[in-house]
């Protein structure tokens, strides 16, 4: 809500390198060269402090990149979380619905089209790939989060954690999405050195982003930088669920 109507107030919290709160209601449009038919906002990106950058997409009717999204050293990643996208990794072509995705690896284009006259709504993600030195490289995958198994979050029944991609060593990062019934949490507060970029997908929480406690609701999106606490509270009637990205199986640099 703002003006004329109420003040200008915004929840946004940003602190750059450490956390960042951006809801939905002050998002603005962005032009990303290739995307068609398109509303396309950045979200964490290396100006906040990040090593990715995330977005999310509406896709209009006959929305789509056809000029291929991604660049060379760079892995790609799409999330279908409302409609149907056709999402292709140069030849293979995937049907994505809500749940759906597909991961890009480094030398692989991704393309995306609408497929119906509604919009199509989609989180996107980019990152320059860390090679495993002598390892083999990551490859295309793709799939369906209701079709993947849910295993108890540190042996906790309420909360559920779901691996979207393989935890092989050629893998650099990983998607997951934790879910938390109303009154489940983390275990403790987490400081790591990993970031996160993460966007609500239903209910409510209450997280702790660096020792401030702040309300966080379906449709929010969370940066977290490195070693910045971080842990949350579910409230509400639904499951507090968000997908979220997480670098892995790389030793610091020096
Ligand atoms: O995997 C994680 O680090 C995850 N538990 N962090 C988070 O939910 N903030
Ligand atoms: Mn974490």
């Amino acid at each position: 809500m703002g003006y004329p109507k109420d003040l200008l107030s915004s929840r946004s919290i940003i602190k750059r390198g450490n956390f960042a709160l951006i809801p939905p209601e002050g998002l603005v449009k962005n032009t990303v060269p290739g995307f068609e038919q398109c509303d396309i906002t950045i979200l964490a990106s290396p100006r906040l402090g990040a090593k990715f950058v995330d977005y999310v997409v509406t896709m209009h009717e006959g929305g789509k990149n056809a000029r291929g999204f991604g660049e060379a050293g760079v892995e790609t990643f799409v999330y279908c979380m409302e409609g149907r996208v056709k999402a292709s990794a140069d030849e293979q072509s995937f049907s994505l619905q809500e749940g759906g995705y597909l991961y890009c690896p480094p030398g692989v284009k991704l393309y995306l089209e609408n497929e119906q006259a509604e919009d199509t709504r989609l989180f996107l993600y980019k990152q320059k790939y860390t090679p495993l030195e002598g390892g083999a490289l990551p490859w295309v995958v793709s799939g369906n989060v209701h079709e993947l198994e849910a295993v108890d979050y540190d042996d906790m029944a309420n909360v559920k954690l779901k691996d979207l991609l393989p935890t092989d060593l050629a893998f650099d990062m990983n998607f997951h999405i934790l879910s938390f019934e109303p009154g489940g949490c983390h275990p403790f507060v987490e400081t790591h050195y990993q970031e996160h970029g993460a966007i609500m997908l239903s209910g409510e929480g209450v997280y702790n982003l660096d020792n401030e406690w702040i309300p966080i609701k379906k449709g929010d999106y969370l940066y977290m930088g490195p070693y910045v606490p971080q842990a949350t509270y579910a409230v509400g009637r639904e499951p507090f669920a968000y997908l979220y990205s997480k670098d892995c199986n790389r030793d610091a640099t020096l």
